[in-house]
């Protein structure tokens, strides 16, 4: 058996938290021979470690076997305390009349100051997978205010929307969802990011040859992904939780599972005409577990261009809104 690893989890008493701790202590996350240590991290307030601690009631429950210890704790530097991963799905919502700007700045100071604690106590070897929203820009904050570890360690969920995306394209086809391949998110956790449908396969055949409805890949495929959020809100009365926690278990298991090609969001180089410096969803291929590079020279069509420029734009607005908290 191997040595256990240290996963802090931030936000761990709330609806995605509680779907995803038990995904984490049964394996599915890094693996069915690797012990874990969780390390959960709520507001100090008493209903949210009130529910922690009956979330950690269950868990002893499962008796999981891999769970070799948890940790209960509402100062982040307990909880950050040697990690190995760090994930980053606790946040604040966005209320009601509060503008796009206002919760960039308000999750912005959060991202910035769990971003300093990671530097001074996380593991040297620590990944960190940032859920809360907005995902991609509160990466690029945390990964700001912490020197110590490269900006590549710091990455962003766009997996949900990959899988959101498969699902469409094996509904429309008539297909499994085990038929579809090479779909990839580009850009933003927004509605503006782009499924580029145009690199994805069938059964190794090009979506656009299977699919020949250009009008539907373009508009309502592109839609239904972009806004599938939004519907689940309206459907369920809540976001999203249980898709999510299983993206993340598919984003960070693919992340240590080398030859995987998965979408992430990472700090862009100019990938795909993306701005230097913003963390774009881009397809990427494990090297080694918590490595990986961008895959590069995908061919983009006119539409695609225009896409990917839209959802950069996004991107470095947003940028753009919190540069007062970029170190
Ligand atoms: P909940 O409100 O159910 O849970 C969030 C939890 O985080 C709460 O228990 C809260 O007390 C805690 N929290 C807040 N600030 C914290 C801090 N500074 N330190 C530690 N804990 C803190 O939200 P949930 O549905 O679990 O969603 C969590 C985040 O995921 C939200 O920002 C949400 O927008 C985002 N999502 C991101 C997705 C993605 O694909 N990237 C999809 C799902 C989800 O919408």
């Amino acid at each position: 058996m191997k040595s256990p690893i240290r996963v802090a989890i931030t936000g761990a008493a709330g609806q995605i938290g509680y779907a995803l701790l038990f995904r984490i202590a049964s394996g599915q996350m890094f693996g069915p021979d690797q012990p874990v240590i969780l390390q959960m991290i709520e507001v100090p307030m008493e209903k949210a470690m009130n529910a922690l601690n009956g979330v950690a009631m269950e868990l002893e429950d499962c008796a999981f076997p891999l769970l070799s210890d948890m940790v209960l704790t509402s100062d982040p530097a307990v909880g950050f305390k040697d990690a190995n991963w760090c994930l980053m799905v606790g946040a604040k919502p966005r209320g009601p009349g509060m503008e796009r700007a206002d919760l960039l700045k308000d999750n912005g100071k959060i991202f910035t100051e769990q971003g300093k604690i990671i530097d001074r106590v996380a593991a040297d070897n620590a990944r960190i997978a940032v859920v809360g929203n907005p995902a991609n820009t509160n990466a690029m904050i945390c990964a700001s205010a912490c020197k110590r570890l490269p900006a590549d360690r710091f990455t962003a969920m766009v997996r949900l929307d990959e899988n959101r995306a498969k699902t469409q394209l094996a509904k429309k086809a008539g297909v499994a969802v085990s038929a579809v391949s090479d779909i990839y998110i580009f850009g933003n956790h927004s509605p503006s990011m782009f499924p580029a449908f145009h690199l994805a396969k069938i059964n190794g055949k090009p979506v656009p040859e299977v699919i020949r409805h250009s009008e539907w890949l373009q508009g309502a495929f592109c839609d239904t992904v972009g806004k599938r959020g939004a519907a689940i809100i309206a459907a369920r009365g809540a976001s999203s939780a249980a898709s999510a926690a299983n993206a993340l278990t598919d984003h960070v298991r693919d992340l240590v599972t080398p030859g995987k090609v998965h979408s992430i969001a990472v700090k862009s180089n100019g990938e795909y005409g993306f701005d230097a410096n913003v963390w774009a969803g881009l397809p990427v291929k494990t090297t080694a577990p918590g490595a990986y590079e961008v895959v590069k020279g995908l061919p983009m069509d006119e539409f695609a261009k225009t896409k990917i420029a839209a959802t950069n734009k996004e991107l470095a607005e947003e940028r753009k809104m919190v540069e007062g908290l970029l170190g």
